[in-house]
């Protein structure tokens, strides 16, 4: 009886802690880009889902495998990608906003080890409800740009 007491306020436990954590934003598909040896910068992407009736924006993130993380876009500029520094991504109400090569990102600076496929690193996101998130993102390689695209030349540089 008293075992069962114990068992069943563990749960209560661990359901009120998942709850908190995902109050506003769920995230789906998190990874970051495995990088070649020496380079210091990676890119972290994933799809970040609201389900609140209020926009909220990721406004900050950090990680303890990077010196500096960023929040960045891609602008197509007469035609040439480049990355801007945003201050915030915004997610809509009861919508969706999705990170991914040559769009918005999470730019990881300053890498303190090569990141290889099969690693994880832990990530932090926090949002504007003053809610963080802290993930643990698989690294994965990715292709740039979109799937089905040529893997001619296209290589994008930061
Ligand atoms: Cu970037």
């Amino acid at each position: 009886m008293i075992k069962s007491l114990l068992k069943q306020s563990c749960i209560l436990a661990t359901l009120s802690l998942s709850s908190i954590a995902l109050a506003e934003v769920s995230v789906e598909d998190a990874y970051a880009r495995a990088v070649p040896p020496g380079q210091m910068i990676t890119a972290s992407f994933m799809t970040l889902k609201n389900t609140d009736d209020n926009e909220v924006a990721l406004v900050a993130a950090e990680s303890s495998a990077a010196k500096a993380v960023e929040l960045h876009n891609h602008i197509n500029q007469d035609g040439v990608m480049k990355m801007r520094k945003v201050e915030q991504i915004n997610v809509p109400a009861a919508g969706s906003t999705v990170l991914k090569p040559g769009g918005l990102h999470v730019m990881l600076i300053g890498l303190h080890n090569d990141l290889t496929e099969g690693q994880e690193i832990d990530l932090t996101l926090k949002f504007s409800d003053g809610s963080t998130q802290t993930l643990t993102v698989p690294v994965k390689k990715a292709m740039d740009g979109m799937k089905g695209h040529s893997h001619g030349g296209g290589h994008h540089h930061h």
